[in-house]
């Protein structure tokens, strides 16, 4: 099969898509932080109880995502040149808060965790692009005279993701669902396989066994590096760009 056979797609990523650019994924084996999950650090109540520590956690994966030498691999490279060329409607859904995507070129992305580049005010609840560490002293960028109120402007356990209400409306008229490098085991993104319609066509790129696997009609194992651009562009890993 051929996706761009296809008229309506979406596609979901997670941080497996991200993992051979040099990201850590969130279950994998060097998935702990600081020797804890980060279940337990990405919560209002660990942000409730230890503010620094939240703020340190993604001060260090803002720093290494901007200043580390991280930069898309031909996973994201292929899904944004076949976006370019498909006539189609074609929307990616990421759970991923880095910005490889965008590096990459894609163009109709949904962040529906929120993005390590992005600040919100808990006061004013305004949004700012943050390229920086923030710290409890961080003032407002607009207005210094607020002090300590930035949180990383990334969807916690327990919070609700964003533009759920777009990724709906998507899935329920799309004809191709490709999951890529997720888990499956968080919620509501790990039932987006179920809300597509009866006659959509469902794969799912990964390197392990994931729990909603039987959902899917075709299940390709294997690195996205590799199998992404393959399925795409029908293009070979050495091919790719
Ligand atoms: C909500 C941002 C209410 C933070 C993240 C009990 C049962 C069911 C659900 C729940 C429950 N108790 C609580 C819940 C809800 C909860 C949930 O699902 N918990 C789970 C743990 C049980 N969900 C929530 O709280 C969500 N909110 O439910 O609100 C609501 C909902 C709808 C409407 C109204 C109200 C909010 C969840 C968002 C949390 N924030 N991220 C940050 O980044 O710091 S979640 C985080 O983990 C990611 O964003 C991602 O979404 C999620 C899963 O991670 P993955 O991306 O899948 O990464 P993982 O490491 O797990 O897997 C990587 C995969 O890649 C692996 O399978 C691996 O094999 C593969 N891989 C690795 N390398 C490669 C590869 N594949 C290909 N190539 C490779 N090279």
């Amino acid at each position: 099969m051929s996706p761009d056979q296809y008229n309506s797609i979406v596609v979901l990523t997670g941080a497996g898509i991200s993992a051979e650019s040099g990201l850590k994924t969130f279950r994998g084996k060097d998935g702990l932080w600081e020797g804890e999950r980060p279940e337990e650090i990405a919560t209002p109540q660990a942000y409730a109880q230890n503010p620094e520590k939240v703020l340190r956690f993604y001060n260090e994966r803002r720093r290494l995502l901007l200043e580390g030498g991280i930069k898309p691999n031909p996973a994201h490279v292929a899904l944004a040149e076949f976006e370019k060329n498909f006539t189609g409607n074609f929307t990616l859904v990421t759970q991923n808060v880095d910005n490889l995507h965008e590096q990459a070129g894609s163009k109709n992305i949904v962040h529906m965790h929120g993005e390590l580049t992005k600040v919100r005010c808990t006061e004013k609840g305004d949004v700012y692009e943050c390229l920086e560490d923030i710290t409890l002293d961080s003032p407002h960028p607009n207005h210094p005279e607020i002090v300590g109120t930035l949180r990383p402007h990334i969807v916690w356990f327990g919070e609700v993701p964003f533009d759920l209400d777009i990724i709906l409306e998507k899935l329920a008229t799309c004809d191709l669902f490709i999951s890529i490098g997720t888990s499956g085991l968080v919620y509501p993104a790990a039932g987006f396989v179920q809300a597509v319609p009866e006659t959509c066509y469902k794969v799912q790129i990964n390197l392990d066994y994931t729990p909603n696997l039987p959902h899917f009609d075709l299940v390709i194992d294997g690195k996205a590096g590799e199998k992404v651009p393959q399925f795409f562009l029908n293009r070979l890993p050495h091919e790719s760009i």
